[in-house]
């Protein structure tokens, strides 16, 4: 190895121009070369996907240089690193993003045009790494995007999944999940590092000994190991040198368990324990919110954090660094509950493998983490029962008590006599079955707490966490969720961001608030006129992909509405659905009335298990088939559902609509990031006062919104003074007639009793407060049909959303963490002269 190191460091390796050189005629020659020596291919055999792969080689090849000189600048001493830790990254396709963060997508384009093959088709031969449900894994995936173009060393951690979140089909209405085999042909963009492989240890029991100084020590027996893997994944910043990394776990049988079976002859026990080990890593839950106490889920959840745990500290040694010093050259960020895990973890790593005192230890785990929270669901917050626990992780459940013990005396100091708190703060639930609270094991364990918007940072420390703040309010914050307008505006919608930089330049690509120029044009009738455009070829593009994907012909200048996000009671599609039935029984009443042509646009996953959510999906379906189908209507509505919604149709729908629909009931979205996406992109938003659309509003201007709804104050108070549905059904006819019809079968022809189970948690509980709602709903519906007649006033009002934007980049977002929370700065990244290639 020294030998090698000495030689490299005497003679650096000189890189053909083919592997970095970006001129036109370079690239065609590299994606030849990739074709016929990477895919074993040339052009008499190739498929579309053989040359999508040459050319995400080709693509691959002209970053290395930068991932190389990323590494070598930030593993150094005094170099503070964030560790992002995610049980989920839906990163989306990677091709068409890398071209843009590398600058290279004009040339690329040329190249591939020269080659006989059209850009477009290549990058959608890319099957996107589903890595995630939804909000959360997404927002993971903006803040290294955003990591990355502030150059903050940052490593993003979580499980390298098998089969990510699974693909939708619809059949005769209903959802129908297909496994999401993503690995299937490969992923170049991905390195394995079996080098960096590292042990996990689960179940067994614990041992108390003395060790030779005479301290009292713990040691840990398990009942089973298994490695982690790393493969690696760079993530490039908008046109600079960093590329940061994204490390994916994948779970392995240890080979020295395979011998010991071996030996005894046990064939079919190695085998079998080897494929119990990779297990761990092989699915992705795709339940988003309600919590599921299930063992694998732990397992997945303890096994990522440990792995990167350990490879956090490695890395801290590596550099020279005192572990005493680690919170001055790490910052893990738990994004929610589910590596929350890893406060005991580090304690254990501390105490027990690394010999240090526990309130040394204690000190240090609480510098290092932050944890970010993202609902206030009482249904999601993660609690895992002691038995369960304990039989997994003995030693984290002695290390969570002794955590609680002194905790609770803290709190006992500070509040005498107050049991009720007491009970309240403690990690561990008491009851007939006993839980551990790991949202209580990362408050206490973290030195910053942060909700994702700002109502939702409030409701936290007035609710969820009201108890944490009392007794520490040093450690909240706000921290406004944000998305990355390199996906989301100049990779989905090239010819916005086009007009964008051609009117105000392209600084706003790297400063979203230079966007406000953009307001002087808003009355200019000729950049009104481009920007309405944009939005009709954005449309016709989407309708295109409606045409093919369903066989449904919808009208691009019809008013494009759109709901897309997860399939959730909370977040009411139904309520939409409730309104389109509004406007089909009024046309039914009188088909000459004069209503604006909608289209309305769903798309969203349900959980598998999530009955109401799937039921939601077939009466979107049945009440489509209704609808579109009625001569009455004359085309004038039509009710879309579009199946497997995912990163990559996300990339198609921003662009193309014209209402966005945040429809949540007020106080349970957290934030919401899609309704930032819809807005950067000129949808005007129809939404409540809920979870970031309060600041959407805010920056819009209130006459740029469409708020209907009632707010969380009044939701609290309706539900505090007793809410009955009932008399809002027996008081509004228009609604009783939508809810009797659903009850009766009008759109379920043969199944009359079909939507009974919507209709009876409609009508006896509404959790949800649909029916309260719904009235302030279709009136602020009908100003949107109003509104959108006067086209001048709308694309105003469009150009002005998209202007005021500005805050919910994720950059502005990273820079409120790295400042408030992280205290990381931008590193340089200084590339070697040889690799220096210019287009
Ligand atoms: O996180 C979402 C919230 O619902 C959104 O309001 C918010 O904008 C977004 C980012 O902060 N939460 C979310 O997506 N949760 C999950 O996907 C989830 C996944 C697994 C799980 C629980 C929740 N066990």
């Amino acid at each position: 190895k020294k030998t090698a190191a000495a030689a490299a460091a005497a003679e650096p390796v000189q890189i053909e121009d083919d592997r970095t050189g970006l001129s036109v005629e370079t690239l065609k020659r590299a994606f030849a070369d990739n074709l016929f020596y990477i895919q074993g291919k040339n052009a008499d055999i190739a498929t579309l996907n053989d040359y999508y792969m040459a050319l995400a080689y080709t693509v691959r090849d002209r970053l290395l240089h930068r991932w190389l000189g990323t590494i070598k600048a930030q593993l150094k001493p005094k170099v503070k690193v964030v560790y992002y830790l995610s049980a989920e990254f839906l990163m989306g396709p990677h091709l068409g993003n890398n071209l843009i963060n590398l600058g290279i997508y004009d040339q690329v384009r040329q190249a591939i045009q020269e080659s006989g093959l059209n850009l477009d088709e290549l990058i959608a031969q890319e099957e996107e790494p589903g890595l995630g449900n939804g909000g959360l894994g997404r927002l993971a995936a903006c803040y290294l995007d955003s990591l990355a173009a502030l150059e903050i060393p940052a490593i993003g951690y979580g499980l390298r999944y098998e089969f990510g979140i699974f693909d939708q089909e619809i059949r005769d209405g209903w959802q129908v999940e297909i496994t999401d085999k993503w690995l299937r042909y490969g992923n170049p963009w991905e390195i394995a590092r079996p080098e960096a492989t590292v042990e996990v240890k689960l179940g067994g029991h614990t041992e108390a000994f003395v060790d030779g100084a005479g301290r009292y020590r713990v040691r840990w027996i398990p009942g089973r190991t298994i490695v982690g893997v790393p493969y690696d994944t760079p993530v490039l910043g908008f046109k600079n040198n960093t590329a940061n990394t994204l490390r994916l776990w994948k779970a392995e049988a240890p080979e020295s368990f395979d011998f010991q079976a071996f030996n005894l002859g046990d064939y079919y026990g190695a085998v079998n324990a080897k494929m119990y080990s990779e297990n761990i890593s092989k699915v992705l839950y795709p339940n988003d919110e309600p919590m599921q106490g299930r063992e694998l889920r732990l397992e997945q959840q303890f096994f990522f954090v440990s792995c990167s745990l350990q490879d956090i500290i490695r890395r801290h040694l590596y550099v020279g660094g005192k572990l005493e010093n680690l919170d001055k050259n790490a910052a893990i960020q738990l994004n929610d509950t589910h590596p929350s895990i890893g406060i005991a973890e580090l304690m254990r790593l501390l105490v027990d493998e690394h010999n240090v005192d526990w309130d040394t230890a204690w000190q240090i785990t609480q510098d290092t983490f932050a944890y970010t929270n993202h609902t206030l669901l009482p249904e999601a917050l993660e609690r895992w029962p002691l038995s369960l626990f304990g039989s997994l992780l003995p030693r984290h459940l002695e290390i969570i008590f002794e955590i609680n013990r002194r905790f609770l005396q803290e709190v006992s100091a500070k509040f005498p006599g107050d049991t009720g708190r007491l009970a309240r703060l403690s990690l561990i639930q008491e009851g007939p079955e006993k839980f551990v609270r790991m949202a209580h094991l990362a408050s206490a364990g973290s030195h910053a707490i942060n909700g994702v918007a700002a109502l939702h940072s409030e409701l936290l420390k007035r609710d969820v966490l009201r108890d944490f703040y009392e007794l520490s309010p040093e450690k909240f914050s706000n921290k406004t969720n944000g998305v990355t307008p390199r996906r989301w505006i100049m990779l989905s919608n090239p010819e916005l961001a086009f007009l964008i930089s051609e009117s105000i330049g392209d600084g706003w690509i790297k400063n979203l608030g230079e966007l406000r120029e953009l307001e002087r044009f808003a009355n200019d009738k000729e950049f009104q006129s481009r920007w309405r455009q944009i939005k009709l070829n954005n449309k016709t593009n989407l309708t295109e992909y409606i045409r093919k994907r369903t066989g449904l012909v919808v009208d691009p200048h019809s008013l494009f509405d759109i709901q897309v996000k997860r399939i959730h009671e909370y977040k009411r599609q139904h309520l939409n659905v409730l309104y389109i039935i509004t406007l089909y029984n009024r046309l039914k009443q009188n088909p000459e009335l004069e209503i604006t042509p909608r289209t309305f646009i769903f798309g969203g996953k349900a959980a598998p298990g999530y009955f109401m959510a799937k039921l939601i999906i077939k009466l979107i379906n049945s009440v489509a088939a209704v609808v579109n189908s009625d001569p009455d209507v004359r085309g004038r509505l039509k009710v879309v559902f579009l199946p497997d919604y995912n990163v990559t149709f996300g990339q198609r729908v921003y662009p193309a609509a014209e209402l966005s629909e945040q429809i949540s009931t007020a106080g349970k979205e957290a934030s919401g990031t899609g309704n930032m996406k819809f807005s950067m992109n000129g949808a005007l938003t129809i939404g409540t006062l809920d979870g970031a659309n309060v600041e959407i509003r805010e920056e819009a201007g209130e006459e740029n919104f469409f708020l209907f709804g009632l707010t969380t104050e009044e939701v609290y108070a309706l539900k505090a003074r007793g809410y009955n549905p009932w008399d809002y059904y027996n008081g509004n006819p228009a609604l009783r007639q939508v809810i009797d019809q659903l009850a009766s079968g009008v759109f379920s022809p043969g199944e009359a009793h079909l939507f009974e189970p919507l209709v009876d948690h409609l009508i006896h509980r509404d959790e949800y407060l649909l029916l309260a709602d719904y009235q302030s709903y279709v009136e602020c519906q009908d100003r949107v049909g109003e509104a959108y007649r006067d086209q001048e006033h709308w694309t105003r009002m469009s150009i002005l959303n998209s202007a005021r934007m500005g805050k919910f980049s994720s950059d502005r977002a990273i820079r409120e963490y790295c400042e408030d929370i992280w205290g990381a700065v931008a590193v340089d990244v200084a590339l070697e002269e040889y690799v220096q290639a210019t287009a």
